[in-house]
């Protein structure tokens, strides 16, 4: 299955008892792809994938599961592979 890419999206819960609308955080639907953590899949997220792949000194991924994105819970090549095919998609979408 190839991934696509997301736009996130949040879900509202009405409180009844004080009548407000809370959006928890742990509600926040996450950018497939999105490594970095700025919401959207983009160029850097792969670049910043395949730095943590070559192990570059520095290199921090702000949500590792973002980009496992064949749910295997481990980051590796096949990961890269469908990151860059979902932003071929994105592109020519
Ligand atoms: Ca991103
Ligand atoms: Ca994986």
């Amino acid at each position: 299955m190839i991934p696509t890419a997301r736009i996130p999206r949040r879900t509202a819960t009405l409180v009844t008892d004080d009548g407000c609308w809370r959006v928890p955080e742990t509600a926040a639907e996450k950018t497939d792809g999105d490594v970095n953590g700025d919401g959207e899949l983009g160029v850097a997220d792969a670049v910043l994938l395949v730095k943590w792949l070559l192990a570059v000194p520095e290199t921090h991924l702000a949500d590792w599961k973002a980009a496992d994105l064949n749910s295997d819970n481990k980051l590796d090549a096949d990961d890269l592979s469908l990151m860059k095919q979902a932003l071929l998609m994105q592109n020519n979408a």
